[in-house]
């Protein structure tokens, strides 16, 4: 499948064909190693970033593209996002001049915008990627957007497909406790892209912490976390604030009777747990779980140098 942009499930075609592709490239990563000859990759981050920001230039390496990065809060002017301000205050250029520029720099270009739970409309419209995606010139894609996180979904399902025991696998999603305030862009997009895999998924949660139903799709939502975890192939862990109505944004709970233990794992079929890290021990998850035999998460962490290649590979092919 052509790709110009990649923002979500949706940009990556046939998801048999793009998990064939990753296998492929995870045998053999220096395989299109020309490919990217000449070309810049700039990634940008306006957050912070372990995985992403190391995974997307290892991928960029792998096809012989030049990287460049710029952390916005790390030495970059701070910039105005929103038009018709009057800039008289703190905020010395605006990012509806700094995108063409940075555009003109480089040939693709990767972005990192949180939710800022500022406004909820501003951030499910995804108001900064899509002024990328407007005013750069240039394909974008998302390293962890306001919504979606499709880089680490696309990791998620690779090191799912690696692992499953059965055909169709039971995938529960949890929430767990966070002491601050995270965006929703990782358990809607880990739903987004399990739903698109048909494979059975399972979604807990306290009360006030349902996902915008346009990710949760045909998941079941089960409030009692033990009930959901029964008989489950995969754990996949995670903290999010909030969505729902004036809790946008809001922690309602720090109960660490969800934190994922040896009790909830003792319920399910030899469950994997996953997490797309970082992880905060012994509230998420204990130590005892994520040091298991059955703990994923350094394999799955390692898979983003793949799914990034594979995207990467498909906007180069097509520019
Ligand atoms: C971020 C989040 O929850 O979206 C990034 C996860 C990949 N996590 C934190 O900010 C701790
Ligand atoms: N999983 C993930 O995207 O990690 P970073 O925030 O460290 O990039």
């Amino acid at each position: 499948m052509i790709m110009r942009h990649f923002t979500s499930v949706n940009d990556i075609g046939d998801l048999t064909v793009a998990i064939k592709e990753a296998l492929e490239i995870k045998a053999d990563r220096f395989k299109y190693s020309t490919l990217g000859r000449n070309k810049t990759l700039m990634m940008v981050f306006f957050n912070s970033s372990l995985r992403t920001r190391l995974s997307t230039q290892k991928a960029a390496l792998n096809l012989g593209m030049n990287v460049i990065v710029l952390d916005i809060n790390q030495g970059a002017w701070k910039l105005e996002t929103e038009r018709g301000v009057i800039m008289d205050g703190d905020k010395p250029e605006h990012i509806l001049e700094a995108i063409p520029v940075m555009g003109s720099y480089c040939d693709v270009i990767g972005v990192r915008s949180f939710a800022r739970f500022e406004n909820k409309c501003e951030d499910y419209n995804e108001v900064i990627l899509n002024q990328f995606i407007k005013y750069s010139g240039r394909p974008v894609f998302s390293m962890e957007a306001a919504t979606r996180h499709p880089l680490q979904s696309f990791a998620d399902l690779i090191t799912i497909e690696e692992h499953k025991r059965v055909e169709r696998p039971k995938v529960v999603m949890t929430w767990a406790p966070h002491p601050k305030a995270l965006p929703q862009a990782v358990p809607n997009s880990f739903a987004e892209w399990i739903n698109a895999a048909g494979y059975e998924l399972v979604i807990t949660h306290p009360e006030g912490y349902e996902l915008d139903e346009a990710f949760v799709g045909n998941a079941r939502v089960e409030y009692n976390q033990m009930k959901a975890f029964e008989g489950a192939d995969f754990v996949y862990a995670k903290n999010w604030s909030a969505y729902k109505g004036d809790n946008y944004g809001k922690v309602l709970s720090t109960d660490r009777d969800w934190t994922v233990s040896e009790r909830q794992m003792a319920v399910t079929n030899n469950a994997f747990f996953m997490h797309c890290l970082p992880v905060r021990r012994n509230m998420i998850v204990t130590d005892a779980v994520i040091e298991s035999e059955n703990s994923l998460v350094i394999p799955e962490a390692a898979n983003r140098e793949i799914s990034a290649t594979v995207v990467l590979k498909r906007i180069l092919e097509n520019l």
